[in-house]
């Protein structure tokens, strides 16, 4: 694609679709989202950890435990691959708490949900690194007795605003912007993709199925990213060879 040939600048966005072919669920896909089997609002606001901490603390437990039993897959190590080769400025920010683009080498993440193998004080509201063998549920802060909760953004809570500002002005200064696995409804992330088009970015969506993304995307490549991303860097690779 002749855009991503000759950018100096591009920044990816990525929702839980790129982690889907590693086996972690997305959140709004019909049959197997996490939405259609919980209701967020049990589950992921701070009203419902103030109603009843030992759900919220085991529904995360169980899906850290899930997220710990699977690996990268081929997109993620594909854009960590192109992060590495691209010449030019590359930023990658993510929705995803999973950590798995880390874990496939992708480096300066920018997180904008947080992160659930991160602990942090419901308090604090500080990272907590490790706390007392407990049988409490959840265990609580060894500095202030608090409880201790998933670092991750629930709903009504605001993005952290270093990563949502550095997320914006990457954002607001690219060539082009990479949707990748979003279904783009969740804001203020949602909100990326038309500033980057609106500052002037070529918008390019990576996704199976059409989003309210879609109709603003300059172009739309549709298939699993798992697929699409290694075929795409193969053909800049190639392209780069041409004289
Ligand atoms: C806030 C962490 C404000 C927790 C999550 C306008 C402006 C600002 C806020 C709002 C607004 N309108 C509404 C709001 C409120 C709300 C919101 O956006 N609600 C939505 C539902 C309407 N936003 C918030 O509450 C945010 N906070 O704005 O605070 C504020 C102001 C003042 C004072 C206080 C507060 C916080 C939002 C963050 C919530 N936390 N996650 C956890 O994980 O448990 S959100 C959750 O959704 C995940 O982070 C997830 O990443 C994110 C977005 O979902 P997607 O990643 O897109 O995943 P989804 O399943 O939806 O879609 C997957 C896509 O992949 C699909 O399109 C599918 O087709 C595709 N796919 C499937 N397989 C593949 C694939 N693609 C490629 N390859 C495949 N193989």
């Amino acid at each position: 694609m002749e855009v991503l040939s000759t950018a100096r600048n591009i920044c990816i966005l990525t929702g839980a679709g790129v982690s889907a072919e590693s086996g972690v669920p997305t959140f709004r896909d019909a049959q197997t989202g996490i939405w259609a089997q919980f209701r967020a609002e049990d589950l992921a606001t701070p009203e419902a950890f103030a109603r009843d901490p030992v759900r919220v603390w085991e529904w995360y437990g169980w899906r850290r435990s899930l997220i710990g039993q699977v690996e990268p897959n081929p997109a993620h190590r594909a854009l960590a691959e192109w992060q590495s080769a691209f010449p030019g400025e590359w930023t990658l920010i993510t929705q995803n708490v999973d950590g798995l683009h880390q874990r496939a080498g992708s480096a300066e993440v920018i997180e904008l949900h947080g992160n659930i193998l991160r602990t942090k004080c419901s308090s604090e509201d500080r990272v907590v690194e490790a706390w007392p063998e407990t049988d409490e549920v959840p265990p609580c802060c060894p500095h202030c007795g608090a409880f201790l909760r998933p670092d991750v953004v629930w709903f009504g809570e605001m993005l952290p605003v270093d990563a949502l500002g550095l997320a914006a002005e990457k954002s607001g200064s690219c060539d082009v912007f990479v949707c990748i696995g979003t279904s783009g409804l969740v804001y203020p992330a949602a909100g990326l993709p038309s500033h980057a088009k609106a500052m002037g970015a070529f918008l390019i969506e990576i996704n199976p199925d059409p989003t309210p993304l879609s109709d603003l995307a300059d172009t739309c490549l549709r298939g699993k990213a798992g697929l699409v991303l290694p075929e795409l860097l193969a053909s800049l690779r190639s392209a780069q060879k041409q004289p």
